[in-house]
């Protein structure tokens, strides 16, 4: 038998003629785990991967007797696009995800089988269920599904499409998060925060060649004393890695003597807005802005680089917020600055109130994909936060500010080298997300 396995990218990301500079690395380790998936309980199987953040796909190459596709709400109605043509060349066509996670019944409209939330267990089970001729509308993660003894993803299915890495770096120890911040998908995607033994996640890292590892967790400081133990296992390890977490790390200077022991380079922290009305507005007060300013003074004093994640046009946002956190990120040297556009995405309590109180601008998924407005912002117009968000971006990653950003580097050549990785990022990045825009 023979499945192909197809990673859609949203609109945003362009589908053709990428930069160079892009196409060196696959995004993430979603085929390269369904891969194994796979191939451990099916190794006589032949399994084919397509992945548009790094290829063209010429579907009419692609022939198999099954056809998996994976997205995210953005990039949706192009997995629907392709499962049509699979569908109309009489292939079986399955669909798992975030957004298959989210709504099933939606993405059962399209394809014949849907996933819903990990694979690691249904997936195996679908595959039997499809040679038998009895395959099911919907699989659905098991509530007890075990996290000991995981697969480790394929790491090497990209050796022929990459341009420089040919490894995945990527590990996952947790999953999911409950901390119920109104917006986020992590408390829906994978029912529940579910943690794998640390010898496991210790025995995946031993396995991967390259010296730099990103831990691609919702939240990896979810369980503090989990990620102690982690740290502790990590140490004689000496790998350098980065990872998400919360600003809560920052009040634990064990925890992070811990991390920077065990190679922790650097952290992305979602302090989503400076405006503490906004944040207790999307339920995550444990966000305290009176303290960003000290906590990335004590994460770089570990000598851990910070990448700040910015959520912008919540409720108590105005139009004076952008300029706000422009001043902010420069007076506070956080080292990377990613910005969103609040996205209320299907399955939350956050999309159920924007549809309760009419305030969804926008039904089509190829939008919700935080650089657009979909919904009516309280205090600022739909325009005013598209351009604010642009100019945020733009502004961040001009030379100047970056210059003020990191002046906080007290080695020249370290202010130097990051001046020039921000530079480069902002133009590439900058270039390539607004190029590719739809409207
Ligand atoms: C790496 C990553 C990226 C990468 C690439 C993602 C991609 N798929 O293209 C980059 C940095 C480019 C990125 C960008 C964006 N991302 Co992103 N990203 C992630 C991240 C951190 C990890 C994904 C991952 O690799 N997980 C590891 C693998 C093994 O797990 P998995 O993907 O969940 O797959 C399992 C199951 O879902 C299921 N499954 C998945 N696909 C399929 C397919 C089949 C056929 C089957 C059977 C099963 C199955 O089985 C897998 C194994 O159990 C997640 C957060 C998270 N931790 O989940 C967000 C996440 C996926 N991203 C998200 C978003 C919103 C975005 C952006 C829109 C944000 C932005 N404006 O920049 C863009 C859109 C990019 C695009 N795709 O076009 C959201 C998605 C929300 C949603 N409703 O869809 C997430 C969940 C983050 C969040 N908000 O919580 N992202
Ligand atoms: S802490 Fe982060 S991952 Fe957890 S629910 Fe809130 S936004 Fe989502």
């Amino acid at each position: 038998m023979k499945i192909a396995l197809i990673m859609v990218k949203a609109k945003v990301y362009g589908f053709k003629n990428r930069s160079v500079f892009f196409n060196h690395m696959p995004d993430c380790s979603t085929l390269g785990m369904l891969h194994s998936i796979i191939k451990s309980a099916y190794p006589e199987v032949t399994v084919e991967i397509f992945d548009e953040t790094v290829e063209v796909i010429e579907k009419e190459k692609i022939d198999a007797d099954l056809i998996g596709i994976s997205a995210i709400t953005p990039a949706i109605n192009r997995a629907y696009e392709y499962a049509r043509y699979f569908k109309n060349k009489g292939k079986t066509v399955f669909i798992g995800g975030v957004h298959a996670t989210l709504i099933p019944e939606e993405v059962k409209h399209h394809c014949d089988s849907v996933v819903v939330g990990l694979a690691n267990e249904t997936l195996p089970r679908l595959i039997s269920d499809f040679e038998k001729g009895e395959l099911k509308d919907f699989y659905y993660q098991d509530k007890n599904m075990s996290f000991e003894n995981m697969v480790f993803p394929s790491r090497k299915i990209y050796e022929e499409k990459s341009f420089l890495g040919d490894e995945l770096n990527m590990v996952q120890a947790t999953f999911g998060c409950m901390n119920m911040c109104e917006f986020c998908v992590q408390p829906y995607v994978c029912f529940g925060h579910h943690k794998r033994p640390v010898k496991d996640v210790i025995e995946e890292i031993k396995q991967i060649e390259d010296n730099y590892v990103e831990f691609y967790d919702p939240n990896l400081a979810k369980d503090k004393e989990y990620l102690k133990n982690l740290c502790k296992e990590l140490i004689p390890l000496k790998k350098r890695w980065f990872a998400p977490v919360t600003i809560s790390v920052c009040y634990d200077e064990e925890l992070l003597s811990l991390m920077k022991e065990a190679g922790c380079s650097e952290v992305l922290i979602g302090f989503e807005s400076l405006s503490q009305d906004s944040v207790k507005s999307i339920n995550k007060n444990f966000n305290s802005v009176e303290d960003y300013k000290k906590c990335v003074e004590i994460l770089h004093k570990y000598n851990i680089k910070v990448t700040g994640s910015f959520v912008l046009g919540l409720d108590c946002d105005d139009k004076d917020s952008f300029k706000r956190t422009l001043d902010f990120i420069n007076d506070a040297h956080i080292d990377f600055v990613r910005y969103t556009i609040n996205t209320p995405y299907p399955g939350t309590p956050y999309y159920e109130r924007m549809k309760n109180e009419g305030r969804l601008l926008e039904t089509n998924w190829d939008f919700y994909d935080c650089r657009h407005c979909v919904i009516k912002p309280m205090l600022i117009t739909k325009e005013e936060l598209e351009n604010g968000y642009k100019w945020l971006w733009f502004q961040t990653y001009s030379l100047k500010n970056i210059i003020k950003r990191l002046s906080y580097h007290k080695s020249k050549w370290q202010f130097i080298k990051q001046v020039v990785i921000n530079y480069v990022f902002g133009l590439v990045y900058n270039k390539m997300m607004f190029k590719n825009t739809i409207n």
